[in-house]
């Protein structure tokens, strides 16, 4: 049986996506940034090796998460529901949508997780001493690495962006409004979508998997590429629709799902960085590199962006960015 998925669709599986070795910025940093900056441009995905995130950082946040999951049903709802933080299964979001995933979404702020665990009233973890440590030595780790990727993008794009602390300022900022969310695919015999087709909304995203398929991207419409699980110690990096909105869409957000058909659960952990509530998203149009000369969204802030973003369903990325557009000049009055 096949669950929600579209009959037309066409799956490519000739494709991979470009491996980013971050070693070799060390010795030659302009050579690396240039090669995310096309990866960004064309495919909005790539995967990143060397990246300096400790092993034992990454399996403590996995084994943590696995602990949670592989709790009864019962227990796991107790640090519930998902509005928008907390232990969500099945509803994705605030709008109906569904999927065949649990999970559990986090905001990354320190104080944020000490007082989750200790003065609300989810429950999360036994030893949420543990938990702490796990989520907070995780994010640390992964905020650095997106904040070296988003400075090797601002070198990449030139002098005419904002300077790479611009970017990277944003996510570093005490205010900012990062997540993280541990997803837990249950394994099946059938082919099910675990999470429905969706761009990010936030600046970047850094996807760590447990190996097992099931991410696929859309490059063109009705067209799925499988994102190959290898190498394992590679994390999976994508723009976000906020970055495409500040390149002026000299970056792609791009579309992707997870369709799960497989007998071994799939776990993931993505971090999705984004600015504070407060901070205003510009675009940039004043690049002799950029394919677009004008502006094409009026700016907004990352609150108004994220705000429309819970009021939408998962797909339906187009709308929610379209609200943000610059009004189309009128045409000319035809001449007597
Ligand atoms: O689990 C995955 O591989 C993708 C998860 C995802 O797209 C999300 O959490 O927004």
């Amino acid at each position: 049986m096949v669950v929600g998925l579209r009959m037309e669709e066409k799956i490519r599986d000739d494709f991979q996506l470009p491996i980013i070795d971050l070693l070799s910025s060390k010795s030659n940093r302009s050579a690396t940034s240039k090669q995310i900056v096309k990866a960004c441009e064309e495919y909005g995905f790539f995967k990143v090796i060397n990246h300096g995130v400790p092993h034992h950082i990454i399996t403590q946040m996995e084994e943590e998460a696995h602990k949670f999951f592989s709790k009864p049903l019962s227990e796991k709802q107790r640090a519930g529901p998902a509005n928008p933080y907390g232990y969500g299964c099945k509803n994705i979001g605030l709008k109906g949508d569904m999927g065949e995933v649990e999970y559990l979404l986090l905001q990354t702020n320190p104080h944020f997780i000490t007082s989750l665990l200790h003065n609300s009233n989810k429950y999360i973890s036994q030893d949420s001493n543990n938990f702490r440590c796990a989520v907070i030595g995780y994010v640390e780790a992964v905020r650095e690495l997106a904040c070296e990727v988003l400075d090797l993008i601002g070198e990449g794009l030139g002098g005419a962006y904002p300077p790479s602390s611009h970017f990277t300022g944003l996510i570093r900022d005490v205010e900012s409004d990062c997540v993280l969310r541990l997803n837990h695919y249950p394994p099946c015999d059938d082919v099910r979508i675990g999470f429905g087709e969706h761009t990010d909304p936030q600046m970047l995203t850094l996807l760590r998997s447990n190996g097992v398929e099931g991410l696929e991207i859309s490059l063109e419409e009705g067209v799925w590429v499988p994102v190959k699980p290898h190498p394992e110690s590679a994390f999976c990096v994508n723009v976000g629709d906020v970055l495409k909105v500040m390149t002026n869409e000299r970056f792609v957000s791009v579309k992707h799902r997870v369709v799960m058909k497989s007998y071994k659960a799939r776990r993931s952990m993505a971090y999705f960085a984004a600015p504070p509530l407060d901070a205003t998203i510009t675009c940039n149009s004043h690049s002799h590199n950029n394919p677009n000369p004008n502006p094409i969204y009026r700016s907004f802030t990352w609150g108004e962006y994220k705000k429309a973003t819970y009021s939408c369903r998962l797909g339906d990325v187009t709308a929610r960015l379209n609200h943000f557009k610059m009004p189309l000049s009128p045409l000319p009055l035809p001449e007597d």
